[in-house]
């Protein structure tokens, strides 16, 4: 088989990518290695920033998004006794929207056989080979036959664990990584949120979260020892724990409600450089990891999705190389500014274990601050809404 752009992964990068090479005109074929009931398993995102949003009108697959998300005005820092709300409308002309990974995936994914875009779900033992030159091949196997692919580029949307990152050899990339003292735990139930918009709370007993996904479905966080066993969390206990840190006024409005899952993810920042080796392109967290407190996982895949369509786009219609050679530089300058705003997040949302009395009385100056001062918020959304591509 022959194409223009191989592109491994069906996440949101992988699929978003296809679609807007498909609306181009430019061939291309997805290779997932999980079936696609797998892949919308995955709960993940819940916050989409306006580029996010702005790819999804492009491509006319915002119905139901415009339907069923939720726009939000503002969100919420809750410390101790207080709530400092962002006004996110007010401060920067823009919104967020709460609609979930799994509905965006579902709406890509269901869109793709009608827009002639081909996805091969289940494609094991995915192998990119002469990445490095121009004239780049993949290989997989499915239901026990070998498959080859030749193509002009590969793009990497394999996330964290894919094999993508690995073809670029150790000489050449760099990796920078923070791993976190902590892990986040995630409830969601169907029961109404406690609150119209997000809270993120530090509190004594440590970090907690409160989302939603729809007006009858919640979504929940708290941070809990790394060291820490599902198995020891049921749910009365998680909700007890989230009552006392989201603080009284939330948690008067709380609705418990059994669990529909509970994972707990160690929260990671990491950055890859290059994000491009040869014909090879690495877009979302194939090539970074954000810590979830800034909601810009999802989104940051989104923007790099934008920059690698410019790049293929320039490639393949204008005969422009140098695009191509623009990518990785284009989309690390906006990766790095997002990694900066999910760290100091993290930072001064979290009570870390390493901490004594002085960071934490810089995380309650900071908080004073962040209360008393309109640039500070303002500050804080414009990176919580998204910076421009
Ligand atoms: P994905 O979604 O991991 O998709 C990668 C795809 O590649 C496939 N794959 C392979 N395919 C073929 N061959 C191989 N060898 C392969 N290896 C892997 C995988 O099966 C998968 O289908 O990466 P992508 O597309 O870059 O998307 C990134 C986002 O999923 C991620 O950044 C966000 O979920 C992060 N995130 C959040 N982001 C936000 O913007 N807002 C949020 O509110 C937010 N909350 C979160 C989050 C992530 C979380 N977890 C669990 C990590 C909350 C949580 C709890
Ligand atoms: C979510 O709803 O899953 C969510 C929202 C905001 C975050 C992280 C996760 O910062």
């Amino acid at each position: 088989m022959k194409t223009e752009v191989a592109i491994i992964g069906a996440g949101p990068a992988g699929l978003l990518l296809g679609h807007l090479l498909r609306a181009e005109g430019i061939a291309c074929v997805v290779l997932e290695r999980r079936t696609p009931d797998y892949v919308l398993g995955r709960i993940r995102a819940g916050v989409l920033e306006q580029v996010t949003v702005g790819l999804m009108e492009r491509l006319g697959l915002d119905a139901r998004l415009k339907a069923e998300g939720l726009p939000h005005d503002g969100f919420n820092l809750a410390d101790g006794e207080r709530l400092i709300r962002i006004d996110l409308a007010e401060l920067t002309g823009q919104q967020v929207v709460v609609y979930g990974q799994t509905e965006l995936t579902r709406d890509l994914m269901d869109a793709a056989p009608e827009r002639g875009l081909e996805v091969v779900y289940a494609a094991e033992d995915v192998a990119l080979h002469d990445v490095a030159g121009d004239a780049p091949y993949v290989t997989w196997r499915k239901d026990g036959a070998e498959h080859r692919l030749d193509a002009r580029f590969v793009i990497g949307c394999d996330g964290f664990h894919g094999p993508s990152r690995r073809m670029v050899p150790a000489g050449v990339g760099r990796e920078y990584e923070r791993v976190y003292p902590f892990g986040w735990l995630g409830i969601m139930a169907d029961v109404p949120p406690c609150n119209h918009e997000l809270i993120y709370a530090n509190h004594a007993r440590g970090f907690a979260l409160a989302s939603m996904r729809s007006q009858a479905r919640s979504r929940y966080y708290i941070d809990v020892p790394v060291t820490e066993r599902i198995e020891d969390w049921p749910d009365e206990r998680v909700w007890d724990e989230l009552a006392l840190r989201l603080g009284p006024e939330a948690a008067a409005h709380i609705t418990r409600g059994p669990s529909i899952e509970k994972p707990i993810a160690p929260p990671r920042s990491f950055v890859f450089e290059p994000m491009r080796h040869g014909s090879l392109l690495l877009c979302g967290d194939a090539a970074h990891i954000v810590p979830p407190t800034g909601a810009k996982g999802l989104n940051l895949a989104a923007s790099d999705v934008h920059y690698a369509a410019e790049a293929l786009v320039g490639f393949f219609k204008r005969n422009d190389p140098e695009a191509i050679a623009a990518y990785s530089a284009r989309a690390l300058s906006r990766v790095w500014k997002s990694e900066r705003f999910s760290w100091s997040l993290t930072r001064l949302m979290h009570r870390f274990p390493e901490d004594g009395p002085f960071e934490r009385a810089m995380q309650v100056a900071e908080l004073d601050y962040i209360a008393s001062s309109r640039a500070a918020q303002t500050a804080i959304a414009e990176n919580y809404v998204g910076l421009p591509v």
